[in-house]
């Protein structure tokens, strides 16, 4: 019954954002990255693609727009792929959150477990794989997450899937349990995209990440699909 309201809420995002998916990435461009130490920038298409700049009016624009929104494909694709298997990522392997869409629990659609392991959302719109917080607009939702191996960190990946956006602030948390935000800012992603923040490295082991989000920001659902503790052992 609550799934109806649910669909339109994250199909309207969906329509104007995948709907504009080339020109999306200029927007990327313009959209001013926090100014605080991280470089966001969402593994995505990448600006170039979207500057074919055919001759106006001749019979090729179409051709060379198409052209150059495959090549922006198939470099969002590049990265995912690159980021996937990056040596020095970890996936998380337990969450827990502030709340879950429908009281979610365990493994259930949309509960805060659908955020840990690898990626597993390959459109962006709603989608039970990621996890979303129990209303769409509420206000400040967090979800946090354990990572198998301890590491010395320089980068958070927050792989946001659905009214993407809204989040606020990245903490990871010593051994000794004590939490030290590595970002605060305005989140630029856009679209299937990472979040990427890349700190300097940490100088103590982590294995604890923290995303919070201000869901009020980006109206309708707010998904996140995985997050990826990037470090090493020194
Ligand atoms: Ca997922």
């Amino acid at each position: 019954m609550r799934i109806h309201p649910k669909l339109i809420c994250c199909f309207l995002p969906v329509v104007f954002l995948c709907g504009c998916k080339k020109s999306g990435s200029t927007q990327e461009t313009s959209t001013t990255k926090p100014a605080a130490s991280t470089n966001a920038a969402p593994a995505t298409t990448t600006p170039t693609a979207s500057t074919p700049a055919a001759a106006p009016g001749s019979a090729d624009t179409g051709a060379s727009a198409e052209t150059s929104a495959r090549m922006a494909a198939a470099d969002w694709a590049l990265k995912q792929d690159e980021i996937k298997r990056d040596p020095n990522g970890q996936w998380a392997i337990q969450a827990t959150a502030s709340s879950t869409y429908n009281d979610a629990q365990g493994a259930a659609d949309w509960s805060a477990n659908q955020a840990t392991g690898a990626p597993n959302v390959d459109k962006y719109g709603d989608n039970g794989a990621a996890w979303t917080s129990k209303t769409p607009d509420g206000g400040i939702e967090w979800l946090d997450l354990k990572y198998p191996k301890p590491v010395y960190a320089t980068e958070v990946r927050v792989r946001e899937s659905c009214g993407s956006g809204a989040v606020i602030k990245i903490e990871v948390y010593d051994e000794q349990g004590g939490s030290h935000a590595v970002w605060q800012g305005n989140d630029p992603t856009t679209e299937l995209n990472y979040l990427m923040v890349k700190f300097p490295k940490t100088t103590f082991k982590t294995a604890r990440v923290k995303i919070t989000l201000a869901t009020n920001v980006v109206p309708g659902w707010n998904e996140i699909d995985a997050v990826q503790l990037v470090g090493a052992d020194q």
